[in-house]
């Protein structure tokens, strides 16, 4: 498991080199963003169940079929074996993007997720698309201009709409 740091140590250690003016300088404007970075994970935190329902609720309108006797999440075990995943889903995000990498969503969440779905025939391609919903709904979040300080985090946005994009690509 990385983080920003340690992965750009870990491939300059692989060259037998130090690290380079353009690493630190990257890693200097992470610093600078930093409480931006740590106050989107915050908001996602404490908005997760909300991220959750919400996404739930439009997957479910747009894909009844998931909800009708015989479908995915039709039972309250398999809908609650759904939304159960899909906040792991987004815990492991929040993760990603607390340290600024893939690594831990990849490695502890991503990893044989499919194969899982395959198996148990779960549809990758509408848990999928459940976590694209929770991404416009945790982006509009950490966006919300009602209590921010204005500024830009539009680099920071598209890393953290990266992650969610990964995890759906990951399952589709
Ligand atoms: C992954 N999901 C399920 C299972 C596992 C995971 C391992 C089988 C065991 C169980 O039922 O608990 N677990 C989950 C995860 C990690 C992990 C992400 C990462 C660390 O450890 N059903 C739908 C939707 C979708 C869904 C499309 C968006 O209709 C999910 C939610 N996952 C779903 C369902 C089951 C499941 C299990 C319904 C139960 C399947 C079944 O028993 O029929």
């Amino acid at each position: 498991m990385f983080d920003v740091y340690s992965k750009v140590v870990s491939q300059a250690d692989a060259r037998g080199d130090f690290l380079s003016m353009d690493q630190i300088d990257a890693l200097q404007q992470t610093v600078a963003d930093g409480n931006k970075r740590l106050d989107s994970v915050n908001r996602i935190t404490s908005n997760a169940s909300k991220i959750v329902s919400d996404a739930a609720r439009a997957l479910f309108a747009e894909q009844p079929q998931l909800i009708a006797p015989g479908g995915n999440a039709y039972t309250n075990r398999r809908m609650a074996a759904c939304l159960r995943d899909m906040e792991i889903i987004l815990r492991y995000i929040t993760y990603a993007v607390f340290t600024g990498d893939s690594s831990v969503l990849n490695d502890r969440c991503l990893n044989g997720l499919r194969e899982t779905y395959v198996a148990l025939g779960v549809p990758g391609a509408s848990v999928a698309a459940g976590v694209e919903k929770m991404k416009a709904s945790a982006i509009a979040i950490v966006n919300d201009p009602a209590n921010i300080t204005q500024g830009d985090c539009s680099s920071l946005v598209s890393e953290i709409g990266s992650y969610f994009d990964l995890a759906a690509a990951a399952v589709a």
